[in-house]
Formats: structure tokens, sequence, C-alpha cells
């Protein structure tokens, strides 16, 4: 291992915790937006029970993961910004943030069910919690209502206020989009594996995670700063789809290859008949014998067989395939930030920073 010198530790030092004092800022709204709607409860004369359940379902399923997605809104509008915002400015920020962090959060109860997934962020997933069960159906919807409640109460006056709705509306219908496809192509009752193709795989990721997860917090960030060509919506979401995809391959390698202390939460791709980019790598350069293995192994709910077909994956050295993938995404992504041209207001700095919260992430 290379030593680094004294100067380059301490560099390392102060980002990590110019990091944890950006992150720790961001959390300190959670607080106020939890009390507004807890707040809404009791104007509307909620029971106490009814004002407890919601702030338990609002925290324990909304902060606590990475916060890419809400920072990155709060990121994108100080590059663009270019001078330090003021405290209500900042505020304004974040509270859009939050509004993907619940977005994320009414999709994960969500697809926990659908998926049968058993752990999430380290915790057991929230319908798997004592006493929730099917509750957590409409605590997702809660968590999404969350969202036009917020937008409503902070930026109703503001001239771009049509524009988040139907920024959140469209994305969310996309992501559903995905969601199906996902889930179709996933039957737990027949295994194909000949429906799976990279092409498939790609049309999924796009709809299920590219849009909620990348292009949003830099569309909500832009109508914020006042960006209004269309040209430059179009150039960010040209540079955020290709990042979305290499962001759920990403998430793809580590259902199998994080620990669930890295990643906070059990893979099940291989027992749910995912079309996942491993899967699908494997299919393309897999001999008749292998093949044969992952057909009588895939997508069977049975831990025997997800071994077998682990086997397959290690046999065909798919995590070597996986950090060749990485590198190319990586060169072609950095490619296309580097021929942004900044004159419609657009910085290539927004996407760096975005680029550089993901790039060989563990977790
Ligand atoms: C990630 O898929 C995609 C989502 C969480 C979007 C869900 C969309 C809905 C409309 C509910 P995943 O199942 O691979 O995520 P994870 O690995 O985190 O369970
Ligand atoms: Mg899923
Ligand atoms: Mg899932
Ligand atoms: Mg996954």
């Amino acid at each position: 291992m290379t030593s680094l010198s004294v100067e380059q530790e301490d560099a390392v030092m102060q980002k990590a915790a110019s990091k944890q004092a950006k992150r720790e800022r961001f959390e300190a709204v959670w607080p106020l937006i939890r009390n507004e709607l807890d707040e809404y409860m009791a104007s509307e004369t909620m029971p106490s029970e009814a004002r407890a359940w919601l702030k338990r379902n609002l925290d324990y399923n909304t902060p606590g993961g990475k916060l890419n997605r809400g920072m990155s809104v709060v990121d994108t509008v100080e590059i663009l910004a270019a001078h330090p915002l003021s405290e209500t400015e900042y505020i304004q920020a974040a509270i859009l943030g939050w509004c993907i962090e619940l977005l994320q959060a009414y999709f994960l109860v969500a697809d926990d069910m659908m998926d049968q997934s058993i752990t999430r962020r380290g915790q057991p997933c929230w319908y798997k919690v004592e006493g929730v069960g099917n509750i957590a159906i409409n605590d997702a919807f809660m968590l999404e209502a969350a969202i036009y409640y917020l937008l409503k109460k902070h930026f109703r006056s503001q001239p771009y206020y049509v524009d988040l709705l139907e920024l959140f509306h469209d994305v969310t219908l996309q992501t559903e989009l995905g969601q199906l496809i996902d889930l179709i192509t996933a039957p737990e009752d027949s295994v194909d594996l000949s429906k799976f193709s990279l092409e498939k795989h790609h049309l999924i990721v796009v709809y299920k995670t590219a849009y909620y997860s990348f292009y949003l917090p830099v569309a909500l960030a832009f109508h914020f700063a006042g960006i209004t060509e269309p040209q430059a919506f179009d150039k960010a979401k040209a540079i955020l789809i290709p990042m979305g995809e290499y962001f759920q391959v990403q998430d793809d390698y580590l259902d199998c290859y994080g620990t669930p202390e890295q990643i906070g939460k059990i893979g099940t791709d291989i027992l749910d008949n995912k079309c996942s980019w491993l899967i699908n790598t494997a299919l393309a350069i897999a001999s008749p014998e292998q093949r044969a293995v992952l057909d009588a192994n895939y997508g069977r709910k049975d831990a025997d067989a997800e071994q077998q077909v682990k086997q397959i994956y290690v046999q065909l050295d798919l995590a070597t395939r996986f950090e060749s993938y990485e590198a190319q995404s990586y060169k072609q992504i950095n490619a296309a930030i580097d021929a942004v041209d900044e004159s419609s207001g657009v910085k290539r700095d927004v996407f760096r920073a975005f680029l550089a919260k993901v790039y060989k992430r563990t977790k």
C-alpha cells in the first residue's frame, strides 16, 4: 500500500470532516419537516396514536440512507449559485432534497414488499416490523402524499411550482413503469432465462432507478436556480441517465457481492428471478453446461440453488467483468461531462460532484 504524506493525510481528514458536516446540516432540516407534518395531523384533529404512527413511519423510513439524492439537490444549487446560500435558501433547497428522500422512502417501503426483502439500511424492512405488515402499503402512500403537502406549503407561490409538481409526477410514473417491467420480467412461478437480455436490463434500470435517483435531483435544482432552457434539462438528462444506469448496475453487483453489513440489506435478486446485470452478463458467456446449471437453479426460492448460481458467477469471474464495466462507464460519463457547453448556465461540476458520490461505491 502506498503511504500518504502528512499533508495528504490532512487533506483526506478535512474532506471527510466537511462531508460529515454537510450531512449533519442536511439532517438538521429533517426534524422541521417531520414536525410540520405532525402539526398538520394535529390541525386535522388526528388522534395521538395516528400522529405517533406517522411520525414513526417517517423516521423509520426517510433518514438513515446515504442521502445522496437529497443532498445532491443542495449541492447542485450551491454549485449553480456560486455563492454560499443564505440560511433561508439553504432550508428551501434542503426541503426539496428531503422531498426526494420521501419519494425514495415511498418506493423502498413498497419495493421491499414486492421483492420480499428482509432488511433495509441495517434494520428489518418496514413491513417486517411487528405490528406493521400490510399497513405498510398505506404508509408508503402517506410518504408520497407528504411530498405534495411540503411542496404546496413551501413552493406554492413560486413561478416554478407547477414545474416541480410535473417533475415529481412524471418521474414517479417513469419509476413505476420501470418497476412494472422489473416485476413482470421476474415471475415467481415460471423461470425462463431466455426472456432476459442486456437490452431489457437497460430499459428496466433506466426507468426504475435513473430518472428519480439522478435526473430528478438535478432537474429540481435547475428549477430552484432559475434555469429554464429546455436544452439545459436535455443535456442534464443525457449525462445523468447513463450515470443512473451505472449506479443500478452497481446495485445489482452489490446485491450478490456486497456484505449485508456493507449494504444494509440482504440480496434477493437470484431468489427473486431478477433480470439483473450479473445474470445477463453470465448468460452471454456461459458454456452449455454452465447454462444448464443456471436454468436449473436461478429464481428458485432455495438457498442451495442460490449458491449454485453464485458458483457459476465465480467460475465466470463476473467480479472482474464488473470492474471493467465500471472503468469503461466512468470513462464514458467523464467524456460526456467534459463535452458540456456551459453557456446555458449548466456547470460541469454539477455532474462531476454527483459522479464522485457514486464512483466505486461499496454501499
Ligand atoms: C431499485 O430496485 C428500484 C426501486 C427501489 C424503485 C421501486 C419503484 C417502485 C415504484 C416501488 P431494487 O429492488 O434493485 O432495489 P433494492 O436492491 O434497494 O431493493
Ligand atoms: Mg425491486
Ligand atoms: Mg428491491
Ligand atoms: Mg437491488
